[in-house]
């Protein structure tokens, strides 16, 4: 085999949300070679598919943002998803990303060729297309888990999954059910309480609430943020923000330290002093321990709950019939319209497509047991193919955005190899993932996420799908990947 020596490679992006968009900017700015392949008709990710009443990014809009594109205009301290969905356009069309992007062009298979070193990447419209890189970037949360509720299909009304919103269903003035209370129900309840008729919350288990502080930013602050960038980085660099991102992933990984005490504490407090009456907040009360499911940021839910029209029903649900739902002691909710705010599968990532890597081996092969990849970038078996925002990477309440700015630092340094000749392919050895992925197992069941309670974070065999150590580990794991680690062939 010929080493690459100088010849440019083509890169694949699946996907055109964040992280897709940060890797198409990264490499514009390389002058390098890439296509974006995104199967909607719009850029966004999960803030193009998400546009339920109330939704809102839990990260503090300035922090939410890439590090090289601050943004001025933010009109409250936490973003609807809407102007985030704005922020990405505009980022798009700053850096004309925008003709590098084939939209409507949906991935459905990437098959490894030995011989080429190259990816041949398939389009659900039949089209082919070989590649040296493929940036699997297709998002995490992204196929809505939908219930096998009884009955469902004979609902008369409208019955919807939170990411699938049916803009003309009834809610103002309206009978509604509500499935769920992630993060994406309770902010539901909070945008919809008092538009309805009334608002029956079904939950499953209660979670526990943060309470974090909202407000806008007026005209003359975001005059002032567009004078000086320096008031915004003041934000998102400060202390408040990325001190608490320490001190929970301290508090997450360290759980019966001060850090972890103190949220427990915070939520306490919350929830004895805001939820009046006795009987709503037993109901309301959690049996885990705080920050084992995603903890909940909010202003203003339980305000919300407390509304007359919402009735919190702790029943378990029997079947769904065409005019409401039954529960299993036969209570019946009459309603017009059905919210199932049940969450994602997690464990999806890039699949439905089939990824097929050396010798025959499959993602679905490899990925049998729990999807797993190599500091949560990289794959054996699977050269030249680098994820961001894939298995086992930080998850919490902080910006996914730094995660993969800190992933796309790392990537750059591997395919620095193939850039430089130096090999015309890269995959971590099996080995070396065998023991990092032991280790992070071993640490993941120690953390906050695994001390009992269902979530999305926990994989088929309980174990928290997350990365189980510090900020700053990860931080440090990103700046320099270790070499030998991986096997570069010629
Ligand atoms: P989540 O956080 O996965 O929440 C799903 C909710 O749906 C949760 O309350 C579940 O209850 C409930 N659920 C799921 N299936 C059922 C059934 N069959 N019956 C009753 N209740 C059910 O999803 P979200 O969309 O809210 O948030 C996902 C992430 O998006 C969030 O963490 C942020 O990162 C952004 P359970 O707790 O399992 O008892």
């Amino acid at each position: 085999m010929m080493a690459r020596q100088g010849a440019a490679l083509r890169y694949a992006i699946v996907g055109a949300g964040m992280a897709g968009i940060l890797a198409a900017i990264k490499l514009r700015q390389n002058g390098e070679d890439f296509t974006v392949f995104e199967k909607a008709d719009r850029i966004g990710g999960t803030w193009r598919e998400n546009r339920y009443p109330g939704l809102t990014c839990d990260v503090p809009a300035h922090a939410y943002t890439y590090s090289f594109e601050p943004y001025p205009e933010w009109r409250a301290f936490y973003a609807t998803g809407g102007e985030i969905q704005t922020y990405f356009e505009a980022v798009v069309a700053k850096y004309g990303i925008g003709p590098a992007i084939r939209f409507g062009a949906e991935v459905t298979a990437l098959d490894w060729n030995e011989p080429t070193a190259q990816w041949t990447v398939m389009l659900a419209s039949g089209e082919r297309e070989a590649f040296d890189v493929i940036i699997a970037a297709s998002g995490v949360l992204h196929h809505p888990r939908v219930p096998a509720l009884p009955g469902l299909d004979s609902f008369a009304g409208p019955a919807f999954h939170t990411a699938q919103w049916v803009d003309d269903a009834p809610i103002d003035g309206a009978r509604v059910g509500l499935i769920g209370c992630g993060s994406t129900g309770v902010q539901i309840v909070t945008a919809i309480n008092t538009r309805v008729a009334n608002l029956v919350h079904f939950q499953r288990s209660p979670q526990w609430i943060m309470p974090v502080p909202q407000f806008a930013y007026t005209d003359e602050e975001r005059a002032a943020f567009r004078a000086d960038p320096a008031l915004i980085d003041a934000i998102r660099f400060s202390d408040e923000y990325l001190g608490n991102v320490r001190r929970f992933t301290d508090a997450i990984t360290d759980i019966d330290g001060p850090q972890m005490h103190a949220i427990e504490q915070i939520c306490l407090e919350n929830l004895e002093t805001s939820v009046k009456d006795p009987e709503l907040r037993e109901k309301l009360r959690p049996n885990y321990r705080a920050a084992c499911k995603r903890l909940i940021y909010s202003w203003c839910y339980y305000d919300a709950v407390q509304h007359p029209a919402v009735h919190v029903e702790t029943g378990r649900i029997a079947q769904i019939e065409p005019q409401g739902v039954r529960m299993e002691d036969g209570t019946f909710h009459p309603l017009d319209t059905l919210v199932l705010a049940t969450g994602f599968q997690a464990d999806r990532f890039i699949r439905p497509a089939g990824v097929t890597g050396r010798d025959g081996l499959t993602l679905d092969a490899f990925w049998a047991r729990r999807p797993t990849a190599h500091y949560a970038v990289t794959l054996p078996g699977f050269p030249n193919f680098f994820m961001l925002n894939g298995p086992t990477g930080p998850v919490g309440n902080f910006s996914l955005i730094d995660i993969a700015e800190r992933q796309w630092a790392y990537v750059d340094q591997l395919i620095d190899i193939l850039r430089q000749g130096q090999g015309r392919s890269i995959a971590p050895l099996p080995a070396a993932h065998a023991d990092y992925e032991a280790r992070r197992i071993a640490a993941a069941r120690t953390t906050i996420f695994g001390s009992g309670c269902s979530s999305w974070y926990l994989d088929d065999e309980g174990v928290p799908a997350s990365w189980p150590w510090s900020y700053d580990a990860f931080a440090d794991a990103m700046s320099r990947p270790r070499l030998e680690e991986y096997a570069i062939s010629a």
